[in-house]
């Protein structure tokens, strides 16, 4: 099913509605924002010089920076008084970047998420578990509205406590799941531990996951652990442009169908901040084309992806962006050979002896880095032989060095010995500024 005709208008009509819409936003931050008017005029860029939509390039990037330089609420284009809403994400450094947004914002928030909801293939018949951390994370709230908005049932459980997850998963009968890939394969490791098999005393059907990096090993992992037929959808946002809502998979798992009535999506090359064609990956940059409280004109994202606009089968016309790759930042520069996590993920994952619960660690000695990996057994294939574990270290070891270029320890650990993570995983641990 289509949630919207808006996502089956033709390229024509598409790109009417986003000219306009871009010409009436740069209009609308220049007015009412002062940070970016003033980064306008540094430029010599007026409104008017708006025409079409590869006019676009005119005009500077927003970045992280700039939210932070204009913390908390500077780059808003509404008084205090018309917000409804206001989100923060977390930051590992620094102040939060602030979000805020109107009655007009919430309401295309949950027109967004329903979207990608229905293309994953949530219906009003779900009873949708989200086990998303509620709270200033947009995720939780955000999936919340858009699967309200289309009737489904919610059980807002939140992350952790996942054995009360489990109970409520089981007596409620669940049938779709919202979380973080790697929580979603807690959930089910937990599922095992207490006695529950998830694909026979669960009845989740649907898995709709975001916000953080998912492989098609990863996918697979899902499936093995849920089962076969387990519908396992990802979509993708950020919470400086709204949060979840800004693209997400339909269920022939064709890239990220992207909401673009209201995203106008660039990709460039992060280093010269070049518009790269379609098919070519690069960073993806976003402007929001009708948000009221804070719009945010070719931001910056850091994460990489390429665009594609041929139609999908599913009937959506509307541009898919490839499932994010890496981000600019987390890409590891170990020896002069850039490595993405996703990358070491694929290897690890087409291997039969690896579950998908690793960790990267980073060392420096000599000034010289080096990089090991340590990946836990998938529980059915744990032995007691030294050597068969040896030779599988070895085995992974050789195709890491195919893949990335460059030599990678290995170690093989026992089942559940990494930590798990409750919301998005963090797996490399970069002890590079403790030098031996
Ligand atoms: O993670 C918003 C979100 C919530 C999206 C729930 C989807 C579902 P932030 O916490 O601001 O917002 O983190 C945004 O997470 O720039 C990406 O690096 C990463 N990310 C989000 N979705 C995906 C995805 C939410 N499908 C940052 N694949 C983004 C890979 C993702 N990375």
């Amino acid at each position: 099913m289509i949630w919207s005709e808006v996502e089956t208008w033709s390229r024509e009509q598409i790109e009417e509605v986003q000219l306009e819409r871009l010409k009436n936003i740069v209009k609308y931050v220049y007015e009412k924002c002062a940070p970016y008017r003033k980064k306008m005029d540094e430029t010599g860029i007026k409104p008017e010089d708006v025409q079409t939509l590869d006019d676009i390039r005119k005009l500077p990037f927003t970045t992280k920076q700039d939210m932070r330089d204009n913390y908390p609420f500077d780059l808003f284009c509404v008084p205090k008084k018309d917000l409804l809403r206001i989100h923060a994400s977390s930051g590992t450094t620094g102040k939060p970047t602030v979000v805020g947004y109107t009655q007009k914002d919430l309401d295309t928030w949950a027109e967004c998420v329903a979207r990608l909801a229905v293309a994953g293939g949530a219906t009003a018949e779900d009873t949708s578990q989200i086990c998303f951390g509620y709270g200033m994370f947009t995720g939780a709230l955000g999936l919340h509205k858009g699967l309200e908005k289309i009737g489904s049932a919610i059980i807002p459980s939140s992350s952790g406590n996942t054995k009360k997850q489990l109970l409520y998963m089981h007596d409620f009968e669940s049938t779709l799941l919202v979380a973080t890939p790697s929580y979603a394969l807690r959930i089910a490791e937990v599922a095992q531990e207490i006695g529950l098999d998830p694909k026979k005393d669960l009845k989740i059907k649907t898995a709709v996951l975001g916000s953080e990096l998912m492989t098609e090993g990863m996918r697979q992992e899902m499936r093995n652990a849920w089962g076969d037929d387990l519908r396992v959808t990802q979509n993708y946002g950020l919470s400086e442009v709204m949060g979840p809502g800004v693209s997400g998979e339909c269920l022939e798992l064709n890239g990220m169908h992207i909401n673009e009535d209201h995203f106008l999506v660039e990709i460039i090359d992060p280093k010269t901040g070049e518009v790269l064609p379609p098919g070519e990956k690069g960073e993806v940059v976003i402007t929001t084309l009708t948000k009221e409280a804070i719009p945010l004109i070719r931001y910056r994202t850091r994460d990489i992806s390429a665009l594609h606009y041929e139609p999908c089968k599913c009937g959506r016309t509307t541009a898919r962006m490839d499932n994010i790759s890496g981000r600019t930042d987390d890409m590891m520069k170990i020896r002069g050979v850039n490595v993405f996590p996703g990358q070491i993920e694929e290897v690890l994952l087409n291997t039969d002896i690896c579950g998908p619960h690793y960790e990267i660690v980073l060392t420096r000695k000599n000034h010289t880095d080096a990089i090991e990996i340590n990946v836990e057994v998938a529980p059915d294939k744990m032995t007691d032989s030294y050597q068969e574990l040896k030779n599988s270290e070895q085995e992974i070891k050789e195709k890491l060095r195919t893949v990335l270029g460059l030599a990678a320890k290995v170690n093989l650990v026992s089942p559940n010995s990494i930590q798990r993570f409750e919301g998005k995983a963090k797996r490399i641990i970069d002890k590079r500024g403790e030098e031996q």
